[in-house]
């Protein structure tokens, strides 16, 4: 596969991290957009120099010209987005991305990957933040055996950042930071210690002003034996402010890992001490505090076209990414219920 032509759906506050980031991977050349709003379709258009532009997705899949779709819209469309890029092409198909949360409910979430798994087409959840450098340094040194065998791990995301204004959907749901932000942290927690048997969780809602929860802690027991804490807090008010860092705390057999505020990575083991600045670069269209955040979105599309070239499943894939959702789902059910909820419930 030479030059990768692909579709974006979704001209919103995200997406055009997402078309940055394509501008910069070779071989790869985004054909054309939609969004149901024109004023952001033609602003977009113009912003990235793309001529084909459509208000209607099932136009634009019928047109076709592209091998890939990515879809950036929030989580209603999901669903019939992707069953029509599986449908594209007389049941052709073509691959696909999707943005997280993948879907509404583990129904649709496995309806999806049975539409996408028949056309033998690539499906790729875009859940980016285990890609941030930091992050990936982290994972890559415990999957190294830096530190033995983990034990124990907190995984951490706590902040006061006003994520309200870029995002005032994120207000409104009756659900808010265990399925927006949350979704992310458990991935991270999934990513380093492996999948998990059992939750705990509780929720509660600290800012009067958002109809969802914005703090919720939850005690994840892994099947490899690993316990971990997850807690993600938008009502925590401190300084620094760490948005959008995620801060862990591991500790294993032979040693201890920490990722600090500030990108301070530390990890004793041997008696010895290194302590390494895992700051992610500021891309050239990037700004901060989203530079983190920015940098993942490059990291995650060129590893769907690094999968796509190689003919092998992304680590997000849609299966995989069940596991994360189904984490999300269950997370809820036990503070709901306020007790633990095995994953084989789900
Ligand atoms: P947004 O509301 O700003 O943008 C979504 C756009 O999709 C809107 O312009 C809307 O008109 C368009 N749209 C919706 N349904 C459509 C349809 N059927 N056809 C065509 N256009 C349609 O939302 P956003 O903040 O950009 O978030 C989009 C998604 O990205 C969400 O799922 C959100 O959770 C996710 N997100 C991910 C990250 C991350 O780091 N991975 C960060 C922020 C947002
Ligand atoms: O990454 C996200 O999904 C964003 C935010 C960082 C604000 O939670 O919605």
């Amino acid at each position: 596969m030479s030059r990768i032509r692909g579709a974006l759906i979704g001209c919103g506050f995200f997406a055009r991290n997402q078309l940055h980031a394509w501008q910069g991977i070779e071989g790869v050349e985004i054909v054309a957009i939609c969004d149901r709003d024109e004023t952001r379709l033609a602003e977009t258009g113009d912003a990235f120099g793309i001529a084909r532009r459509y208000t209607d997705a099932g136009r634009m899949f019928d047109e076709g010209g592209f091998d890939f779709v990515d879809i950036a819209t929030t989580v209603p469309s999901h669903r019939p987005l992707v069953e029509m890029a599986a449908r594209a092409g007389d049941g052709a198909g073509v691959h696909v991305i999707c943005q997280k949360p993948f879907a509404e409910n583990m129904a649709d979430a496995r309806a999806m990957i049975a539409a996408v798994e028949a056309t033998g087409k690539t499906l790729m959840v875009h859940e980016n933040f285990r890609w941030q450098s930091a992050v990936r340094a982290a994972i890559e040194a415990l999957r190294g055996g830096a530190i033995g065998t983990p034990f124990f791990g907190r995984v951490s995301f706590r902040s006061g950042y006003d994520v309200f204004s870029g995002q005032p959907y994120l207000a409104e749901g009756a659900r808010f930071i265990i399925e927006d932000l949350g979704i992310h942290i458990l991935d991270i927690s999934r990513a380093l210690f492996g999948d998990v048997a059992r939750i705990t969780a509780t929720t509660t809602r600290i800012n009067p002003e958002i109809r969802g929860e914005d703090v919720a802690t939850m005690l994840l027991a892994h099947e490899g034996g690993v316990t971990s804490v997850v807690d993600c807090s938008y009502a925590t008010r401190r300084t620094p402010e760490t948005f959008p860092e995620t801060l862990l705390e591991i500790d294993g057999t032979g040693g201890t890992l920490r990722l600090d505020a500030g990108y301070r990575l530390t990890i004793q083991a041997a008696g010895g001490e290194e302590i390494r600045d895992v700051a992610p670069p500021v891309l050239p269209w990037a700004e901060r505090p989203w530079h983190n955040i920015q940098e993942s979105v490059a990291l995650i599309q060129q590893h769907f076209v690094d999968c796509l070239r190689a003919g092998c499943a992304p680590e997000t894939s849609g299966d995989d990414n069940l596991k994360t959702f189904a984490l999300v789902e269950a997370a809820y059910l036990s503070a709901a219920e306020g007790r633990t909820v095995a994953l084989a419930e789900l």
